[in-house]
């Protein structure tokens, strides 16, 4: 049967961890067509990021019309945007970009801001009023409502505030503050509940924010409702991480396995037939 095809706006991870390369893999593991429209091309491995060369927002215009005029898109994300041209450019085309999980990049791993104040307001007027689901950190979140978040409570009375917003759903995801579990809270307009899994303990988790968000939107494109598509999410980067913890890919934070339900299935190196 044809695949159902989604659509993520977002930055590219020459590293393969993170982006645009940890949402096409969510989307191929989990069977969408993913298409992609690249908002910024960043020079990195899993120790940093060491240039970004940013596209002008006229050409994410055109991958945006491009993909559109062809594809019916079912689902998108938008992951790093970077500009504020480049929000105002994913909104233009916001109506056809179907159900929408907004992932509101604005914090680096090393916990610096990377968008200025005027994108910041821009994805708060153009894109969460649109958006079937919002996904900050708690360190976005905190952001977004100029406080710190630190306890799970916090997290479910910032989604409380975010929702205010105009999305649909929020989640606030906590997996960057301590504990032995990785609690998210949501929050749908009536009532709020975590999303729990066990912390995994691993240097190999670069790219899980990004892979969230694609399993949400891959789950939504499959007619998962959203309650459905977070919580099969959140499984979906728990059995990631779970799969990729003792990789060794690189000095810093790996990748985790977006295909961790088909490793068994993969050819192994050991298998090569010598030349007869
Ligand atoms: O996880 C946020 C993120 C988004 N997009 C790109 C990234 C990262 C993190 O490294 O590289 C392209």
């Amino acid at each position: 049967m044809t695949p159902v095809a989604v659509l993520t706006i977002a930055g590219s991870d020459s590293g393969g961890g993170a982006g645009i390369q940890a949402d096409l893999k969510t989307f191929a593991s989990l069977g969408v067509h993913g298409t992609a429209a690249v908002t910024a091309v960043t020079a990195q491995n899993t120790i940093g990021v060491t240039a970004v060369h940013s596209p002008p927002s006229s050409f994410l215009t055109t991958q945006l019309s491009t993909v559109l005029s062809d594809f019916t898109i079912v689902a998108t994300k938008t992951g790093f945007l970077a500009t504020v041209d480049n929000i105002v450019a994913a909104s233009e085309q916001a109506d056809q970009l179907g159900q929408l999980v907004i992932d509101p990049v604005m914090v680096s791993s090393s916990g610096d801001r990377i968008v200025s104040d005027a994108a910041q307001a821009a994805y708060v007027d153009l894109l969460f009023p649109r958006a079937t689901v919002i996904t900050p950190n708690a360190r976005e979140a905190g952001m977004l409502l100029g406080r710190t978040l630190t306890t799970v409570e916090d997290l479910q009375n910032a989604a409380m505030q975010l929702y205010a917003m105009g999305p649909a759903v929020v989640v606030v995801k906590g997996g960057g503050l301590r504990g032995t579990e990785s609690i998210d809270a949501v929050f749908d307009g009536s009532s709020t509940w975590l999303l729990r899994s066990p912390r995994i303990v691993t240097p190999n988790n670069h790219g899980t924010g990004c892979s969230f968000s694609a399993a949400t939107v891959a789950y939504l494109a499959l007619g998962y409702t959203t309650a459905d598509a977070l919580t099969a999410a959140k499984q979906f980067v728990t059995d990631g991480l779970r799969s990729s913890a003792t990789w060794r890919l690189g000095a810093g934070h790996g990748p985790i396995d977006h295909m961790h339900r088909y490793r068994s299935q993969m050819p192994q190196s050991g298998d090569a037939q010598p030349p007869s």
